[in-house]
């Protein structure tokens, strides 16, 4: 294995479920051996395509395969400037791809490279959202019946969408008021968003009792001390988990927070830099640790992070929505299978096309997942069906959030 080298590397741009995904396919001198990973910043898909093909990629080329961390570290400083979204992803695409290579080298499914199982299924946990807490609790029960038991709920979206009427069906008079001639944007009111999460898992807990985990996402909408309101206000109703109470750049709120909740607290889809995440883990000021994969450079400092947070007793959550590709949900569920810290799996799940274009996902039953035992993620690309859902560029429009008075806002 140790003179097998990167030959060329590759970046394609895919969107069967109409969000553009970033794969990479690093091919080796070995005919035929070649390794998938994932590089999707959707939102900056062409940029990261523009990196790996005019500068990562090149760069990479000559490279042994077996030598994953110094691609990795050598990679990350070889910018000088380091821990940006956009390389972070390009970084993550190569190395996924390494260490795909390593496990059909090894004959071996990655979770088995890094210690084997710690659990025989992957538990998820699944979306329910709606425009009144009714159509909310008809999409939990649908969840309930395929046999998840972990659920994220969110009553209009992230911020509470107003409705067709223009506000949240139980806050009329909260009408998103904007000044004369508003800038174009989604506008939402955080004081509605606020009042109508309590209301949601009030209505929620009535319906289904005590025995559903239920889930929150803040999505980073509220200014801190309205967090830390909603956070107080949300201890009734015994929550699995809330997210992204704050924005990353409000670190520092966290400890407040902890001081006046007890709801248990996951974030980390927004973070880049280690010192995001390492005042949080060891001051013990979130719960579960919940890294978009790709956003911090892959999995090579997955494997770290992971372990550190298991000394916090930090239980890891990653990131998976539909803009991360099914290579690196596959990556996801590797490390979910074999890390002893592991907490919950966000799942998007993907329709009959992305199974055509990433062939071998894993199976999904009453509520996990199981990972076929085969080498490297396990999972294929078919480039002829990639071809089939071009890519869609810029970011999309709900990232372009609006308070009530016009201010652009943490979408
Ligand atoms: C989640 C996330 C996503 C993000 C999206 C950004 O919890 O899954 O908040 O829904 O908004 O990944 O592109
Ligand atoms: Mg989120």
């Amino acid at each position: 294995m140790g003179d097998i080298v990167i030959r060329r590397v590759r970046t394609i741009l895919t969107a069967p479920e109409g969000i553009t995904l970033v794969v990479v396919k690093v091919e080796t001198s070995e005919p035929g051996l070649y390794g998938l990973g994932c590089a999707t910043f959707t939102q900056r898909a062409a940029a990261v395509k523009t990196v790996l093909d005019q500068d990562l990629g090149p760069w990479a080329e000559g490279r042994p395969v077996a030598r994953i961390e110094d691609f990795w570290q050598s990679a990350m400083v070889s910018g000088y400037w380091r821990n940006g979204p956009v390389l972070n992803a390009a970084v993550s695409g190569i190395d996924m791809a390494l260490w795909d290579i390593k496990g059909k080298l090894a004959q071996m499914p990655c979770y088995d490279l890094w210690g084997g199982k710690c659990r025989d299924g992957v538990a998820l946990y699944r979306h329910a959202d709606g425009d009144t807490v009714e159509a909310v609790g008809d999409q939990v029960e649908a969840w309930l019946a395929q046999g998840y038991r972990f659920i994220r709920c969110q009553w209009g979206g992230y911020g509470g969408h107003p409705t067709a009427e223009g506000a949240l069906p139980r806050f009329r008079n909260s009408l998103v008021r904007t000044p004369a001639n508003p800038a174009p944007g989604r506008y939402f009111d955080p004081l509605g968003y606020r009042q109508s999460v309590p209301r949601l898992f009030h209505y929620l807990r009535e319906r289904f009792g005590s025995e559903i985990e239920f889930l929150h996402d803040v999505h980073e909408r509220l200014a801190p001390g309205d967090a830390v309101k909603l956070a107080a206000a949300l201890a009734p109703y015994d929550l699995f988990f809330l997210e992204d109470p704050l924005p990353p750049e409000q670190i520092g709120w966290f400890s407040r927070l902890r001081q006046h909740a007890t709801v248990p607290i996951a974030m980390g889809e927004l973070f880049t830099h280690p010192l995001e995440w390492t005042p949080l883990i060891e001051q013990r000021l979130i719960d579960f640790i919940r890294v978009h994969l790709s956003q911090i450079g892959g999995v090579s400092p997955a494997l770290k992070l992971a372990a550190y947070a298991a000394q916090y007793g930090v239980r890891t959550a990653w990131h998976g929505p539909g803009d991360v590709s099914p290579v690196g949900h596959m990556a996801n569920l590797h490390l979910d299978l074999a890390m002893p810290n592991f907490g919950i799996q966000e799942w998007a799940g993907w329709s009959d096309r992305s199974e055509a274009v990433f062939p071998g996902g894993p199976v999904v039953r009453d509520g996990y997942a199981y990972v076929e035992e085969r080498p490297g993620w396990g999972i294929d690309l078919d480039e002829a069906a990639a071809a089939r859902f071009p890519p869609v560029f810029g970011p999309p429009g709900w990232t372009l959030a609006r308070l009530p008075d016009g201010t652009a806002a943490r979408p």
